[in-house]
């Protein structure tokens, strides 16, 4: 039986992605691993959403180039579902550097250093349970609970 409240992350095929027509491949990849596509729209991001989004990150240096990055385009936000989800998905995009991402995981695969002043790496998955649900009322604030 599956559990009655299975994990959620909030993922985003970040600008960078869109444009280089990933985004099927990236969600491909998250959905062949077994995991249910629950909700999906195409945003282009507010500085508000953005700011509420990476609150952790607002006061760093690099946050101005975060924006710029962010808000140059669409995104493609979803929420997927699935036991132990957030680790399956941030185990599937690699680490934050595309260019030292392992091969096999998105980042490692599809990212690398364009020498851009933000770091461009295809792809956001919330890190705990609870970023999710707390990342999936920005991004969705239509969904319950
Ligand atoms: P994400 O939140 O996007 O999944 O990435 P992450 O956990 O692997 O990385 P995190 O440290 O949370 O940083 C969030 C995003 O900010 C940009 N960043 N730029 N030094 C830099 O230039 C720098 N550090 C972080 C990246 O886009 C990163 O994904
Ligand atoms: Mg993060």
């Amino acid at each position: 039986m599956p559990p009655a409240t299975p994990e959620r992350i909030l993922v985003l095929v970040k600008p960078d992605a869109v444009e280089r027509r990933l985004t099927g491949e990236i969600l491909r990849r998250i959905e062949a691993k077994g995991y249910d596509l629950v909700a999906l729209k195409v945003v282009v991001p507010t500085a508000e959403v953005l700011e509420a989004h990476y609150a952790e990150h607002v006061s760093k240096p690099f946050y101005p180039s975060v924006v710029g990055y962010m808000t140059r385009g669409p995104v493609v936000a979803a929420v997927v579902e699935g036991h132990r989800v957030v680790e399956g998905v941030r185990s599937l995009m690699g680490s934050t550097e595309p260019t030292l991402s392992a091969p096999g995981t998105i980042r490692g695969d599809l990212g690398r250093d364009w020498g851009t002043p933000a770091m461009e790496n295809l792809v956001h998955g919330s890190d705990s349970p609870d970023s999710a649900a707390r990342e999936i009322g920005i991004w969705f604030p239509e969904l319950d609970g």
